[in-house]
């Protein structure tokens, strides 16, 4: 088979245990990933950024050309179809000619004047009847779309004690997914995100794991969790919540990216790759035991300072090793030594797959499944990034810190 020519024996059988792995690998991609995006204190744009929803589906198509791991991608309702459900027909054209399909639907109650005070958590019950008429119509555009996800993060929360009912707001958002979830159709699911703070810096309606925990579980049969990487303190173990998420039945997806400090939003595996690498180990450690998992893998990042085709190709690039390191881990090797408590053994047995270099092997099952080998080598010959940045030059709307 080509790509395999000068393979040894040994590695022969690395690559057929390897390439069946590559090739169900799928990693989704954010639509406001290819757009100019900043923080706070400004926005750098860049010329190539992408503003429009063709635009975005044009980047998508050229990132899965030189992945081979990304058919679909994550659409936010108001950035991607600002006029609702008559934005359909236009999405489901754009997914004819790019090939690409629609990812998870994000809802979004985070950038109206009127939720200042909260949307599906706000006091006022008209305006949580809006926020959940929302929801409503991102699950028929879920529908319409043939989406299976509807992702939804509440930015919802206060910034001084005592300015709010913490419990009223939470039987408000109990009643609001059951509402939701109401409106679900068969197969779809609600997935609920946690972060633990911003932009609200007292309390955060939905903080943690355990509190969406509840919420998806009070919801329905049809609603999960959503594990965003960036929403966690320094100081907790990502890998053990997902554990339990797995354990509950209740781990529906992740938003992969990378952070120092806070939500920072960074590219997957630059700061600390070992990280995914766990996450990926719990996660391929539950199936080999057997359990049925149905996770929604996606990445979610702001790329404020690297190219945006760069830095997305880069990121699968990275998801594509790291998966393919965590799943070479010798799982009944470890499982043994995790039994009889041969500590360091077992460590170094994880360990072992973590430092492997996949690279070859990846690049191997490029080539044989007619990829490029070095996707950001490809882009660059490509030309794609000068083309668009031409196209788009001075086109992007300038205000909004966000997509
Ligand atoms: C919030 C979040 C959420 C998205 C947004 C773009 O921090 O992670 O998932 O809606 O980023
Ligand atoms: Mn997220």
């Amino acid at each position: 088979m080509k790509g395999m020519t000068n393979m040894a024996g040994s590695q022969i059988d690395m690559a057929d245990r390897a390439f069946p792995i590559l090739d169900a690998f799928q990693i989704e991609i954010p639509s406001w990933g290819f757009a100019n995006t900043g923080t706070r204190f400004g926005k750098f744009v860049q010329a190539g950024a992408a503003s429009t929803i063709e635009e975005k589906f044009s980047d998508a198509a050229e990132v899965h050309r030189l992945t081979g791991s990304t058919p679909t991608m994550a659409l936010h309702v108001l950035w991607d179809l600002p006029n609702g459900l008559p934005d359909v027909p236009k999405v489901k054209e754009l997914e004819e000619r790019y090939g690409i399909r629609s990812g998870s639907i994000n809802p979004n109650l985070f950038q109206d004047q009127e939720y200042k005070f909260g949307s599906l958590c706000n006091p006022s019950a008209e305006i949580r009847g809006r926020a959940v008429q929302h929801m409503v119509d991102s699950i028929s555009i879920a529908g319409e779309l043939k989406s299976r996800d509807i992702s939804l993060w509440l930015p919802d929360g206060s910034n001084y004690p005592g300015t709010q009912s913490i419990r009223k707001r939470v039987g408000w958002l109990e009643e609001a997914l059951q509402e939701s979830h109401r409106h679900m159709a068969p197969g779809q699911r609600l997935l609920v995100e946690y972060k633990p703070f911003e932009p609200a810096f007292y309390h955060t309606d939905i903080a943690d794991w355990g509190m969406a925990l509840h919420l998806a579980q009070a919801a329905g049969p049809q609603a999960k969790v959503l594990v965003d990487t960036g929403h966690h303190y320094a100081a907790q173990n990502i890998e053990q919540i997902v554990a339990w998420l797995i354990h509950t039945g209740m781990l529906g997806g992740f938003h992969f990216n990378d952070r120092r400090y806070a939500d920072d939003d960074l590219t997957l595996g630059s700061i600390d790759p070992y990280q995914v690498f766990r996450i990926f180990h719990e996660i391929l450690t539950a199936g080999a035991e057997g359990l049925e998992l149905d996770v929604a893998f996606m990445i979610d990042q702001s790329h404020n300072m690297k190219g945006k085709m760069e830095a997305m190709v880069q990121t699968v690039v990275s998801a594509q090793e790291l998966w393919l390191k965590a799943a070479l881990v010798d799982r009944d090797a470890l499982a043994a030594l995790q039994d009889s408590c041969e500590l360091v053994r077992a460590e170094e047995t994880l360990r072992d797959a973590f430092w492997r270099d996949v690279r070859p092997l990846v690049a191997a099952w490029r080539e044989s499944r007619g990829l490029p080998v070095d996707p950001l080598q490809a882009l660059r010959e490509s030309g794609y990034v000068e083309k668009i940045s031409k196209e788009r030059a001075g086109k992007q709307p300038t205000g909004g810190s966000y997509a």
